[in-house]
C-alpha cells in the first residue's frame, strides 16, 4: 500500500538529517510555517491538496447559487445568499493558504480552468429543486466539516487555521440544511418525497467525497506521515455514516443502500458497494456537470477581466506617485 508515496519521500528529500528534525517538529506537535525548511513533497502535496480545496470551494458556489432567485421565501433566500457568500470566502482564504507555499493566485486558477486541476467530485451534479439545497447543507458541508476539522490539526499553520474559521461557517451551513430537510421530511407528503428524492441522488457522490478507499489512496500515507492528514479517507467516511445514517432514520428518511447494515460488533453502519468507476469518470471530467461548471468559472473569469486590469492599472500608478513622493504617503 502506498509503496509510491513513499518512494516519492524518499527520491525527493536532499538533506536527511533537516528531514529529521521536520518531523521531529511535527511529531511534537509544531505547526509548520511558511519561511521554514520543509521536503519539496511536503509543500508539493499541500499545494495540491489546498489549491484543489479552494476549486471546490469556488466551484461548490455554483449548484447551491442556482437558487438563490428561486428561493421559496426571503429568509430562505437570505440565508442562501449568505452561505454562498461563505464558500466564496473560504475559497479565498484557502486560495492565499495555498500562496504561501510559492505558487501565485493566476497558476492556480490557470490549472483550474484549464481543466488540468481537480476540484470536489460532488459539485458535478445538478440541482434540481430547493429540496437539493437543504441536503447539499445536510449531507455535503456535514461531510466537510468532519474532514476540514481533521484538516484544523493539520502540521503546516496556514491551512490549520483557515480551517478553524471555515469550520466554524461550515456548521452554520449544514445547521441551516438539516433544518430544511427536517422540515420538508416533517411536512407535506409531497415535501417528505422531494427531500427523500435528493437525499437518493447526493448519497452516493457524498460518500465518494471522502476520496478512495485507503487501499486506493496514494497520497494518504505520506499525508499521515507528515501529519497533513490526521485521519484517513475511510476513517472519516465511517464516522459520516455512524452519525448520519441513525439522524435521517430517526427522520422517517432512508438511505439509497439495500446492503447497508448495522455491525453490532463494531458498533459501525457499513455500506454497500461504491462505484469507483463512476467516481473516476467523474473527477476526470466526465460527470453530468463537469462541462457546465467549468463553463461557468470560464465566463465568471472573463466577466472579471476588467476589474483585474483596473487594479493593475491602480497599482502601476500607486507605484509610480509613492516613487515621487519618495515611497511616503497614500495617492488619493
Ligand atoms: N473529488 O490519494 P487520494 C466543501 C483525488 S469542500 C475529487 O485519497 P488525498 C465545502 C485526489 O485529489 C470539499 N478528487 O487523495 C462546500 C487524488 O488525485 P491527485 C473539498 C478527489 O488528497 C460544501 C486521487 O483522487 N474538500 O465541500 C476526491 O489523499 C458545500 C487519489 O485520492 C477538500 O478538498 C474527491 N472527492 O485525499 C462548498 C478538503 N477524493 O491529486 C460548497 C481537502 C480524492 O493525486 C457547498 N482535501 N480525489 O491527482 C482532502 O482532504 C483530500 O485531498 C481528500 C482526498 C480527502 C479529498
Amino acid at each position: 500500500m502506498y509503496g509510491n508515496s513513499l518512494e516519492k519521500v524518499r527520491t525527493v528529500e536532499e538533506d536527511p538529517e533537516r528531514l529529521r528534525e521536520f518531523e521531529e517538529r511535527i511529531r511534537s506537535g509544531e505547526k509548520i510555517e511558511p519561511g521554514d525548511w520543509m521536503p519539496a513533497e511536503y509543500r508539493r502535496q499541500l499545494i495540491r491538496m489546498i489549491s484543489q480545496h479552494a476549486h471546490s470551494e469556488i466551484v461548490g458556489m455554483l449548484p447551491e447559487g442556482a437558487w438563490i432567485t428561486r428561493a421559496p421565501s426571503l429568509r430562505r433566500k437570505l440565508i442562501l445568499l449568505a452561505k454562498v457568500q461563505d464558500e466564496g470566502g473560504h475559497g479565498q482564504y484557502l486560495y492565499h493558504a495555498a500562496e504561501t507555499l510559492g505558487v501565485t493566485r493566476e497558476e492556480m486558477i490557470d490549472a483550474l480552468l484549464s481543466g488540468k486541476a481537480k476540484y470536489s467530485n460532488v459539485f458535478n451534479y445538478p440541482t434540481l429543486n430547493y429540496a437539493d439545497v437543504g441536503v447539499i447543507g445536510y449531507l455535503v458541508d456535514f461531510a466537510a466539516i468532519l474532514n476540514q476539522t481533521m484538516l484544523a490539526r493539520c502540521s503546516y499553520g496556514p491551512y490549520a487555521r483557515a480551517m478553524v474559521r471555515i469550520c466554524a461557517e461550515e456548521n452554520f451551513h449544514k445547521k441551516q440544511g438539516q433544518d430544511l430537510v427536517i422540515r420538508m421530511a416533517r411536512g407535506t407528503p409531497t415535501q417528505k418525497a422531494m427531500v427523500q428524492d435528493a437525499i437518493n441522488r447526493w448519497w452516493w457522490p457524498t460518500l465518494m467525497m471522502f476520496g478512495p478507499h485507503d487501499s486506493d489512496s496514494p497520497n494518504s500515507e505520506v499525508l499521515i506521515r507528515w501529519g497533513i492528514k490526521t485521519k484517513t479517507n475511510d476513517e472519516l467516511r465511517q464516522a459520516f455514516l455512524n452519525q448520519i445514517v441513525p439522524e435521517l432514520h430517526a427522520l422517517g428518511l432512508s438511505v439509497p443502500d439495500p446492503d447497508l447494515r448495522y455491525d453490532e460488533e463494531s458498533g459501525n453502519w457499513i455500506h454497500g458497494p461504491i462505484d469507483w468507476d463512476h467516481f473516476w469518470r467523474v473527477i476526470k471530467g466526465h460527470g453530468p456537470c463537469n462541462h457546465e461548471r467549468m463553463q461557468a468559472r470560464r465566463q465568471a473569469h472573463e466577466d472579471g477581466r476588467w476589474v483585474r486590469e483596473a487594479l493593475a492599472a491602480y497599482a502601476s500608478r500607486q507605484g509610480r506617485n509613492d516613487a515621487g513622493n519618495g515611497g511616503e504617503g497614500l495617492a488619493l
